[in-house]
């Protein structure tokens, strides 16, 4: 059975090509025609891995084509989620299963309103790529969990992913994985944007991030994520210096330019405070300075 892949950025890219060469079958969805015409022209994905690019000749297509979807990875960013399922959604054949690679949180729950008919299941990745022009350089190994909230049977296709090199576990808990995500993620990268520093540059401003990790829990505690909870400040203590050198994902976006994922992360962070009726005032504050830096920068601040 073929997969079918939307989205051909860097992590689209990167498991396209994985599965390709473990002899799986997989067509990759461009965003439109002249997209398409060039990947063609490219003569498909080039993949960068420990400095050695190679080219997968993955075939391509656009949303139109008519052939059925059984297996999507949709691998876009999470603002981009439900206008691309929206695009493929009367292709999804009865059963059809969707792997929703987004970062944070807001967007899986959007996209699984907009199928009903098909199983989604969320991930939550901590491998790392980047688009370098046309290729995409794998830059970081690291792992990929994946779940369904609403059924913990793994489906059959992890095999799949095992033959095809592809780190990963099943989990039970994918939404505790992705709350933790998203916190360390809330406490990290809108700070280094608003001091404009590494992450290791964070260890100059330990009260404002201790502040934020109490806040943090709290929220995960009262969405009765107790275990994604615990511990939250010392893991964001040891990210921090183990990520001490880089620039945050979110440093990266705004530094390029890029429309970053804020409404994913602190957006729905403060969000879920609110319809919770749960004061989280570090949080809020820092949502607003951030949301005026992105606007004073001309960036989306959504
Ligand atoms: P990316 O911007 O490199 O790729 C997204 C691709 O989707 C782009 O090529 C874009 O043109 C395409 N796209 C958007 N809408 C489309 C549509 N309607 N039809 C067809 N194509 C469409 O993004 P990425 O870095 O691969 O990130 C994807 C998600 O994975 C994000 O939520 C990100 O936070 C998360 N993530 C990325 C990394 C990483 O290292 N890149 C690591 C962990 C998590
Ligand atoms: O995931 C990250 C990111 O930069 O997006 C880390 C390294 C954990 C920092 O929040």
């Amino acid at each position: 059975m073929s997969w079918h892949v939307l989205g051909a950025g860097s992590l689209g890219c990167l498991w396209a090509a994985r599965l390709t060469r473990a002899g799986i079958a997989v067509q990759l969805i461009l965003r439109d025609s002249s997209r398409l015409a060039s990947y063609r022209r490219a003569g498909g994905l080039t993949l960068v891995e420990q400095g050695q690019a190679r080219r997968y000749p993955v075939p391509g297509q656009t949303a139109d084509d008519p052939q059925p979807i059984r297996r999507l990875l949709l691998a876009c960013k999470a603002y981009d989620a439900e206008t691309a399922i929206a695009g493929i959604a009367a292709r999804l054949a009865p059963g059809a299963e969707l792997v929703l690679l987004q970062n944070g949180l807001g967007s899986q729950a959007a996209v699984a309103a907009l199928v009903p008919q098909a199983r989604c299941i969320f991930a939550s990745s901590t491998e790392g790529a980047f688009r370098d022009g046309a290729r995409v350089v794998f830059a970081g190994q690291g792992h990929t969990w994946l779940g369904d909230p609403l059924d913990d049977r793994p489906p059959r296709w992890l095999v799949d992913l095992e033959r095809s090199g592809i780190p990963h576990q099943w989990s039970p808990d994918i939404l505790g994985r992705l709350w933790r995500k998203l916190a360390l993620n809330c406490a990290i990268n809108p700070l280094s944007v608003l001091y404009d520093c590494r992450n290791g540059g964070l260890s100059d401003h330990p009260e404002e991030v201790a502040a934020l990790c109490t806040e943090l829990a709290q929220l995960l505690r009262t969405c009765g994520q107790t275990a994604a909870a615990l511990d939250l400040h010392a893991e964001v203590q040891r990210v921090i210096q183990a990520t001490a050198a880089n620039y945050s994902s979110m440093h990266q976006d705004v530094a390029q330019g890029r429309r970053t994922e804020i409404a994913y992360l602190l957006g729905h962070a403060c969000a879920t405070a609110q319809q919770h009726r749960l004061a989280l005032p570090h949080l809020e504050a820092l949502h607003a300075r951030l949301l005026e830096y992105l606007r004073a920068h001309g960036l989306p601040s959504h």
